[in-house]
């Protein structure tokens, strides 16, 4: 009872606050937005027992925790607001009254992966399950896929798995390969299911993460964790450039999260209407100590602290950016001409 009303008010929230995102009327003659990965992506996918459900999660927009990883938006509303759309809704909400089927799905479930990772819920295989099941259903035409963008964020929960059931990087690179061959395979078939443009996330510098830099005080990023970061993403590229040149047009477009990542944590003052995070590798919402993380509370105690102004700093906890961290990504992309493939 409790739970359920919670459920809607947070839905109305929802509702109201991620409308105003939508500026421009289909900016650029995308009108549906299709969303498959993790975290960095997902809108309200995960249950309740999600940290993103808990405080203080959502603690910028909507004010309260309302399913999203990040005090306030993410990666995929910043993309449908270029788009001139509203966020899509999240398919764990498509039967809710309100919720408009209008702007396409998101499928993402943060902690997901290409392969099973250490949440149980949805891999991308069964993402794209569930949006083919839509199409079943004749909720889209073809004719709607032909106008649409697929988003997709995926591989650092892989990588996070990945080493904590083995403990070492040993054999990573050849993980990497069979990963990104089981990735490119999903590409195909979301291509196959008749999306018109691909927008495929690289993966961001990894060492730059706060749950790799913590050990040095958030002072430098760790230069493996970017390796592991660089290999992955020239095998992806190499993937994607194949499966660009098998089809008539450009369907794939790779987001250079690497290079977006690295550039808006060393934005300058200096630049004007820019942001300046001082210590950038910080996080605004950091643990009391090791074994918790940023939402979790023990016997009702709080064992996180949170920062005075979530708006100042690139990263929110561990290893997602804050609303503005993503803002900033997101300015950073669109200035860079690569991402203009997309146009
Ligand atoms: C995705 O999840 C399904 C269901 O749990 C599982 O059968 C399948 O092997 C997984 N796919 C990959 C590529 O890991
Ligand atoms: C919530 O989701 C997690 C991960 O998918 C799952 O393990 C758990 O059983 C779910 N809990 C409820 C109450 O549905
Ligand atoms: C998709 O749209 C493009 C541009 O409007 C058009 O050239 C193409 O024929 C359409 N394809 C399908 C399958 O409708
Ligand atoms: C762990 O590393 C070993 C040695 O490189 C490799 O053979 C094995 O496949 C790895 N385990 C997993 C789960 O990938
Ligand atoms: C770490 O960062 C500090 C200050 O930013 C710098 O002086 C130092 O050279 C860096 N160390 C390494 C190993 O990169
Ligand atoms: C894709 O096609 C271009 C031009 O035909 C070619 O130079 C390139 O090597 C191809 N890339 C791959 C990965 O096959
Ligand atoms: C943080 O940014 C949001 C959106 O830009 C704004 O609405 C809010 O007032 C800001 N909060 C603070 C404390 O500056
Ligand atoms: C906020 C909002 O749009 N509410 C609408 C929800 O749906 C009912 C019935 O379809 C409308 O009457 C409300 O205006």
């Amino acid at each position: 009872m409790e739970k359920e009303s919670h459920f809607f008010i947070v839905c109305f929230c929802l509702f109201i606050c991620f409308k105003t995102i939508a500026t421009e009327a289909h900016a650029h003659g995308f009108t549906k937005l299709f969303v498959f990965g993790d975290s960095y992506v997902d809108t309200g996918n995960r249950n309740f027992s999600a940290r993103s459900w808990n405080q203080p999660y959502g603690i910028t927009l909507p004010g309260k925790p309302a399913g999203h990883y990040s005090n306030g938006r993410v990666f995929s509303d910043y993309i449908a607001s270029w788009m001139g759309i509203r966020s899509p809704t999240p398919y764990r909400w498509r039967k809710m009254e309100n919720t408009s089927l209008e702007y396409g799905m998101n499928f993402a479930f943060g902690g997901t992966g290409v392969f099973d990772t250490l949440v149980s819920a949805p891999n991308m295989t069964i993402q794209i399950d569930l949006f083919q099941r839509q199409l079943q259903k004749k909720l889209y035409t073809k004719v709607d896929l032909n106008s649409s963008i697929a988003l997709v964020s995926l591989a650092g929960n892989d990588y996070t798995a990945y080493l904590a059931r083995n403990g070492t990087t040993e054999g990573l690179s050849a993980f990497t390969k069979s990963m990104i061959k089981q990735l490119g395979l999903n590409l195909q078939r979301i291509q196959g299911l008749g999306v018109r443009k691909i927008a495929v996330m690289n993966i961001q510098p990894l060492g730059c993460l706060p749950s790799e830099t913590i050990s040095d005080l958030y002072k430098n990023c760790s230069t493996s964790g970017n390796s592991v970061a660089l290999f992955h993403n020239q095998v992806l590229e190499k993937t994607v450039e194949k499966l660009n040149n098998k089809s008539k047009e450009s369907v794939f477009v790779i987001l250079n999260m690497y290079k977006a990542f690295l550039s808006a944590l060393k934005k300058q003052a200096s630049q004007p209407g820019t942001l300046k995070f001082k210590d950038p590798l910080r996080p605004c919402c950091e643990a009391v100590s090791t074994g918790y993380k940023c939402g979790n509370t023990e016997h009702g105690k709080r064992m996180y602290v949170v920062c005075n102004n979530p708006n100042s700093t690139f990263f929110w906890d561990d290893v997602h950016p804050s609303q503005a961290g993503w803002r900033a990504v997101y300015l950073a992309l669109k200035s860079s001409a690569y991402s203009l493939a997309l146009m």
